[in-house]
């Protein structure tokens, strides 16, 4: 069984979620089918001496080409988003897709697949929005769709037009009871924010800072022990996203240690910024603008100890990408005079990697088989990727070759989306995914991008293996 390998990743340091270890890997018809020391040749070889050999990257929670309102539009199509996480290290990402209020779900889904389809260099399946839990949407749509592979659904509390109320948000997790599929809980009280908003403008309190203080962590703590409640009473498991404070993480652990089943999820947003960034000069605070906002020292260093301790068990994007200097972006008209017309959103899908490597496995936070877990293995497992998030014989093989020698400093003028800035301009970043494979495919060669558009194709998803 040593023969007849298409390729083979000699020499690297592989690393799962739970070991680290020397190997060899033969990947034959898109699949790993061996693992181990000295197999035989491949057609093609990659010397991956010196390198780490990892899962590629899932990013469970991606906004592309999102219908986003009032003039503004995202900064990414899905040629554009994928390339960008590709070349961050990514091979599958999980998108929005967005119901309109008054919109079948399946035609919303529709229109989503045919922006994805031929033009994706990443795998991909789709989270839906429940925004119109109708009684046809609860009662036909969503179960069908569950069994058709689309295992998982959104809901938010916040925004206008989006919000459910919270008898909304127990019928939608109820289906997520009767038909095993997960729901995801933005969690931001919008009472509470309309009401801090209405006293921000009559104060003239106008600038991008203001849209954090609108936002704080009483805001988001209050809708996070909402939410888990809610989960408890219908008794489902639920996915907290986005958690951004220590306050929200305790709700989190709380329930918890109710022996309720909670999945939590944090982005690099909330290790790498804070509030302060919202101030910058020239309404330049505009870029770092996203819900729930980033918050202090403090609240860096309780997300950090979630990903330690395992609080989160997901390190997402949320990449949701509005250009800053554009009419149809975060200046546009309207987002020029208040804060509260600046799109919600900052670009991350190839950044999230290089900075939980660089600056959780590389300054010894976390070591390489939870870095794993956090970006790759845990979301395969709780969004029902087969096949994917795991370097194991019978696996995709879906591989990031990482140096942990190469050195960056992140500018926007190497990214590969479609804005116009990163929130991370500057900083220096050690370890990079240089060379990254989609089922088998070379899409990434020593950081030139070598793979097709379409070469990406769509996922359909079993229930959530938590
Ligand atoms: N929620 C998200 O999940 N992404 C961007 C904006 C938001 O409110
Ligand atoms: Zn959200
Ligand atoms: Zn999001």
């Amino acid at each position: 069984m040593s023969e007849g390998f298409d390729l083979v990743i000699r020499g690297g340091t592989v690393a799962t979620a739970s070991d680290v270890f020397q190997a060899d890997i033969g990947i034959r018809e898109g699949r790993i089918v061996q693992i181990g020391e000295a197999l035989g040749r491949g057609t093609e070889e990659i010397d991956a001496t010196g390198r780490y050999v990892l899962p590629g990257g899932i990013d469970s929670h991606v906004h592309i080409a999102q219908a986003s309102g009032d003039g503004i539009v995202m900064a990414d199509d899905f040629e554009s988003g994928t390339r960008s996480a590709l070349m961050g290290g990514n091979t599958t990402i999980l998108p929005f897709c967005l119901q309109e209020k008054g919109q079948s779900l399946r035609a919303a889904l529709q229109g989503y697949h045919a922006l994805a389809e031929g033009n994706c260099y990443t795998d991909h399946s789709f989270h839906l929005i429940v925004a119109d839990p109708s009684a046809s949407v609860l009662g036909q749509e969503l179960p069908a769709l569950v069994e058709d592979g689309y295992t998982s659904f959104k809901v938010f509390m916040t925004y206008e037009g989006l919000r459910l109320n919270d008898a909304q948000i127990l019928e939608t997790m109820d289906v997520a009871r009767r038909t095993g599929a997960l729901v995801m809980v933005h969690c931001e009280n919008e009472d509470a924010i309309r009401y801090l908003i209405g006293r921000h403008e009559a104060e003239g309190n106008l600038a991008p800072r203001a849209h954090a203080s609108t936002r704080p962590v009483a805001v988001e703590r209050e809708a996070t022990h909402r939410a888990l409640s809610l989960a408890e009473v219908v008794d489902v498991p639920v996915v907290i996203v986005h958690v951004s404070n220590g306050p929200a993480i305790d709700e989190i652990r709380a329930a918890r240690a109710r022996g309720r089943k909670v999945i939590g999820e944090t982005c690099p947003q909330y290790l790498m910024l804070t509030a302060d960034d919202l101030d910058g000069m020239n309404w330049e605070g505009a870029k770092f603008v996203c819900s729930p906002p980033p918050r202090d020292a403090d609240a860096q260093k309780a997300c950090w100890n979630g990903l330690e301790t395992g609080v989160f068990d997901l390190f997402s994007s949320d990449h949701c990408p509005f250009r800053y200097d554009d009419p149809e972006g975060k200046l546009n008209p309207k987002g020029k005079t208040s804060f509260r017309h600046i799109p919600n959103g900052i670009p991350g899908v190839e950044t999230r990697l290089p900075i939980l490597f660089s600056e959780g496995v590389m300054k010894g936070r976390i070591d390489l088989s939870r870095f794993v877990a956090l970006t790759a293995t845990n979301h395969a497992k709780v969004y029902g990727l087969e096949r994917k998030g795991r370097i194991a014989v019978g696996m995709d093989a879906d591989i990031a070759i990482w140096d942990p020698a190469e050195r960056r400093t992140i500018r926007h003028a190497e990214l590969h989306d479609g804005a116009d800035y990163t929130p991370y301009e500057g900083l220096e970043v050690e370890g990079w995914p240089t060379t990254v494979l989609l089922g088998g495919k070379v899409m990434v060669r020593d950081s030139a991008l070598v793979g097709r558009k379409g070469d990406g194709r769509y996922r359909s998803r079993s229930r959530t293996g938590l």
